[in-house]
């Protein structure tokens, strides 16, 4: 029998994608992987989220699902991407306790750090502020996971821990413009641009600061977390703060992966979303002093091949 049933919501994302191939490569302990996706349960329906529970028996959870997008998505649709993020947060966190869950492991974000703070800013400041209002709704479904997992550590016991993310990009983006994060956006508008031989527009002013972290060095500390990391209280997952480069600076290495040789506009008439969040990974430098973070010049190059290769996918 399996030693551990792992079931991970939100799996055909970028991060799923990621978490499994990285589990298809740990030469494993024979634990039992369930990769499930929208396609399998409505995790915003409670009943369909108690069926997922009830057919697989989880004794493990990684929480990926969630309503996410880029900064343009965020700005128009801030009220449902806090009541779909509840719901599906409440629904998920109530299963992993009605079935016994030992460990679930749920994403937060750095977008829900006080706007107004002093950076570069760490795991003890998420409740000191109001986020940034940009991204409000998203952020404050994400704090509310923290508060979910201390209520249930402090009435059940349960172990229900969170990492928090930064900017995340790799292959199975969403690269849709309207909806997704900057580096794919970049890419898929670098592609066109090279391709129809147009110009290559940037939106805003290309100088807010973000830590970008490769989807694939994310998956391998999630393999971490999951096994080792043994605190109710979230860690952040990102690369190191002098790491931290601006929209401009990976527009620039988009230009190179994709050979982009044309005019370059930046739109100013774009918003640029909150300047800088800037983290500080001690905490899990403290734990993994020689985590080896792929350079971001590199992955966005392996990206790049990915979503050329996977054109035809991608853009359908
Ligand atoms: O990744 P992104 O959309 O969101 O990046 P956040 C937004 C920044 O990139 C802004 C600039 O400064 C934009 O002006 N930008 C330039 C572009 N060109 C583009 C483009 O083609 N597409 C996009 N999307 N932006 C995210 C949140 O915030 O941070 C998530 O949306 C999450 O919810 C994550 O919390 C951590 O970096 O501002």
């Amino acid at each position: 029998m399996a030693s551990k049933v792992i079931l991970v919501t939100g799996a055909s994302g970028l991060v799923g994608s990621a978490v499994q191939k990285v589990a298809l490569e740990e030469h494993d302990v024979g634990d039992k992987w369930v990769f499930v996706s929208s396609k399998d349960a409505n995790l915003e329906s409670e009943a369909e989220t108690m069926a997922l529970f009830e057919k697989h028996k989880p004794t493990h959870v990684i929480h990926l699902a969630a309503m996410v997008g880029g900064l343009f998505r965020n700005l128009k649709f801030n009220l449902d991407f806090f009541r779909v993020n509840m719901r599906i947060n409440d629904n998920v966190l109530h299963c992993c306790f009605k079935y016994n869950v030992k460990k679930c492991v749920s994403c937060l974000s750095t977008s829900m750090f006080p706007a107004k703070t002093i950076y570069p800013v760490d795991e003890t400041m998420m409740h000191q502020g109001v986020p940034h209002e940009s991204e409000y709704g998203f952020a404050f479904s994400k704090l509310m996971i923290d508060v979910m997992n201390n209520c249930y550590h402090r009435q059940h016991n349960c172990n229900f821990t969170s990492v928090i993310l930064s900017n995340v990009f790799g292959p199975h983006d969403n690269f849709n413009l309207e909806d997704g994060h900057v580096i794919p956006g970049l890419i898929n508008k670098a592609y066109h641009s090279k391709r129809d031989n147009l110009p290559f527009v940037i939106w805003g002013t290309g100088s807010p600061r973000r830590q970008f972290i490769y989807s694939l060095d994310l998956a391998r500390l999630f393999m971490w977390v999951l096994r080792e990391y043994d605190e109710i209280s979230p860690i952040i997952l990102t690369v190191d703060e002098e790491d931290e480069v601006s929209v401009k600076d990976v527009a620039e290495m988009v230009i190179e992966a994709i050979g982009f040789q044309g005019e370059v506009i930046y739109d100013t008439s774009k918003s640029d979303g909150q300047f800088r969040r800037t983290v500080n990974n001690a905490k899990l430098r403290k734990y993994l002093p020689d985590f080896k973070f792929t350079p971001t010049k590199q992955a966005i190059k392996e990206t790049v091949d990915w979503f050329i290769e996977n054109y035809d996918v991608v853009n359908k």
